[in-house]
This record gives structure tokens, C-alpha cells and sequence, in this order.
């Protein structure tokens, strides 16, 4: 075959096959075996020295020109498959702003926070302060401010987690009252609850837990009467259940109130009549509470005389379970989380 025509079917060859070609890859191979040192027309042009004189610049011009044509088709064709490329990229890549997101899980208080907020707000509503207190108290402020010597069967080694002699886990809110009106030495009135942690020694069960909840509460004034204690209790009950509750005060001991009592609730399943709920009494006990005992008022630097006060003392979790018929204190503590969204919503 004449060079001429080798040249002219080499570029028909080469443009043919950059037509074809998909991928930039494919595309270099095309290059490299037409243009490449090893290729064709490099051949052709090594080939020269054999062709006659007046041969030469012909072939010579001819060879360029075949190599340029398929230099420029690459590049053209170059471009056009980045250009797809591109395309192709940006269309897999459209993010649909328009979709609906993810649902996000969203957490809520835990059943004896919201209780404990609760009850909060309604004796803030009646004048009360909230104030708290450290969870690992001193022997006196624990016990001995409390009417409870050393040697008191409450003080028992075996029900409360000591840390050294002098230092246990508080078992009652109560210390918190102690400390205020000893920090006051009877200089103004107190009107306070304390919610908060509290310890005793106890092997868990459906209604014991070795840890759990207390509010007490605290109104030191001149006159404080049973009467306001009752009249407090009231409102709180009424609120906290529903105004058609009925309350009753039951004669009762703590070592730090005197006279001491107990308050029960109707029971709302029987309207009285006596149920399992309230164990066919027709009332449940919801606190113990009483007037402030004048040696706990004197330990304090309140003259008895002068001063005088109720206090009381709930379990938020007894609270928890009576008005949303939880049947296991240890609910609050295993946090399954199918126990817990129940009682929020979200
Ligand atoms: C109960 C009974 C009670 C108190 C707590 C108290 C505190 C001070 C002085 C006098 Cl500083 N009393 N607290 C009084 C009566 C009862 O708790 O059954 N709690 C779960």
C-alpha cells in the first residue's frame, strides 16, 4: 500500500474509533496507539529516509496534517465526554431539598421530675421557697437536730449508708429545714420545701427502694396552728388530685412533731365505699406531717415560746404511683423506655 493511502486510512481509522469512544480512559488508549512513539504514524514519518526527494515534503506535510486532524477529534471529543461526565455527576448528586426529614427521637422530663415540678409549683403558689441541700450530711444534722439522740432506734447503723461515724447519705429532706433555721437562729420566719435524693438501707422491692424521693415542708412563724398545716394540705391535695378529694388527719409519731399526724386522701376508685386501692378503708395515705417540736425549734435558736410551725414530709414516687397507678417503685429507677414516654408526649 502507497504511504499516501496508509495516512488516509489510518486517519479514517482513528476518527472512527474517537467517535465510539465513551470514557476518558478509552479515549487515551486512542491517543497512545495512534500518536503514541510506538504508534502508526510515528512509524511513518521514521519511515521518510526511504521515500524519494520530491516524496518526502508531500508525505512529511501529509503526516502532520493526519496527525493534527486526530489530535483535534481527541480533543473535541475530550471535551464533550468531561462535559457528560459533569452532567452525569450533577444529576446523581441532586440532593431533593423538598424531602421530608428523618424523624428526630426527642426525649422528655422523667415521670418523678414532672411530679416533683408539680408539687413545686403548687407550694410555690402558696409562698413557698424550694431550696436543696447536700445528699451526704452530718450525724447532726441528719439525726440529733432532728429529736433524734444518739442511741434512738431510727439511728440504727443498719438502716442508713454511713461514710464514717460522723457522716452518712441524708435518709430524710429534713436536714436542708435544719440547716435554714439554724442559719436563721430564729431571726425571721421560714416558709420552704425541700425536694431531693434520699438513702436508707433497704433490699429493693415493689414499694422499697434503697434510693428514692422526698419533699418535706417547713412554715416557721409566729401562730403557725394544726389548723394552717390542715388548710395547706388541703389545697395541695385538691390540686394535686382533683377538688372533689376529701382529706383526713390521723393521730400519728415522728420523733421531730408533736402533735404528729397523718393524711389520708378519699379514695377516688370507691367514692368511700371501701375498693382494693384504698384495701376497703375508703382513704389512702398520702404524707405525715405535724407541729415543729419545740426542741427542734430551740436547736435551731427559735424560742418555742415565740415561734411555732408545721412540717411534712411526702414520697413523690407513693405520690407517682397512686395518681398514675404505677405498681413498682423500681419503674423509676430501670428507665425502660416504654415505662417512661407514657407518661410525656413526643
Ligand atoms: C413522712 C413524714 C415528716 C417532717 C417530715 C420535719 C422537718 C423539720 C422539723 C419537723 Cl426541720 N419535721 N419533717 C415532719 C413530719 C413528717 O415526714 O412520712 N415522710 C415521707
Amino acid at each position: 500500500m502507497k504511504v499516501k493511502e496508509r495516512l488516509q486510512q489510518l486517519e479514517k481509522e482513528a476518527l472512527e474509533k474517537v467517535k465510539q469512544v465513551t470514557s476518558l480512559k478509552d479515549l487515551q488508549d486512542v491517543r497512545v496507539s495512534y500518536l503514541g512513539k510506538k504508534g502508526p504514524i510515528t512509524e511513518v514519518l521514521r519511515g521518510m529516509g526511504k521515500l524519494s526527494k520530491e516524496e518526502r515534503p508531500v508525505i512529511g506535510e501529509l503526516a502532520n496534517k493526519v496527525r493534527q486532524t486526530i489530535t483535534d477529534a481527541i480533543d473535541e471529543r475530550k471535551a464533550v465526554i468531561e462535559e457528560e461526565e459533569m452532567e452525569r455527576q450533577m444529576e446523581e448528586e441532586t440532593i431533593d431539598v423538598t424531602l421530608p426529614g428523618r424523624p428526630v427521637r426527642v426525649g422528655g422530663p422523667h415521670l418523678l421530675t414532672s411530679i416533683v415540678e408539680e408539687i413545686e409549683d403548687l407550694f410555690i403558689g402558696m409562698g413557698f421557697e424550694v431550696r436543696e441541700g447536700p445528699e451526704v450530711e452530718t450525724d447532726y444534722y441528719n439525726f440529733e437536730a432532728l429529736n433524734l439522740p444518739k442511741g434512738h432506734p431510727a439511728r440504727d447503723m443498719q438502716d442508713s449508708f454511713y461514710i464514717t461515724e460522723e457522716l452518712l447519705m441524708r435518709t430524710h429532706t429534713s436536714p436542708v429545714q435544719a440547716r435554714t433555721m439554724n442559719q436563721y437562729q430564729g431571726s425571721k420566719s421560714v416558709k420552704m420545701i425541700c425536694p431531693g435524693k434520699v438513702y436508707r438501707r433497704d433490699t429493693d422491692d415493689a414499694t422499697h427502694s434503697h434510693q428514692f424521693t422526698q419533699i418535706e415542708g417547713l412554715y416557721v412563724d409566729k401562730n403557725v396552728r394544726l389548723s394552717d398545716l390542715k388548710g395547706v394540705l388541703n389545697r395541695f391535695a385538691k390540686q394535686l388530685f382533683g377538688e372533689d378529694r376529701e382529706i383526713r388527719l390521723r393521730p400519728s409519731f415522728f420523733p421531730f412533731t408533736e402533735p404528729s399526724v397523718e393524711m389520708d386522701i378519699s379514695c377516688k376508685m370507691c367514692h368511700g365505699d371501701g375498693c382494693s386501692v384504698c384495701k376497703q378503708s375508703g382513704w389512702i395515705e398520702i404524707l405525715g406531717a405535724g407541729l415543729v417540736h419545740p426542741r427542734v425549734l430551740k436547736m435551731a435558736g427559735y424560742d418555742p415560746e415565740v415561734y411555732s410551725g408545721f412540717a411534712f414530709g411526702m414520697g413523690p414516687e407513693r405520690i407517682a404511683m397512686l395518681k398514675y397507678g404505677v405498681d413498682d417503685i423500681r419503674h423509676f429507677y430501670t428507665n425502660d423506655i416504654r415505662f417512661l414516654k407514657q407518661y410525656h408526649q413526643a
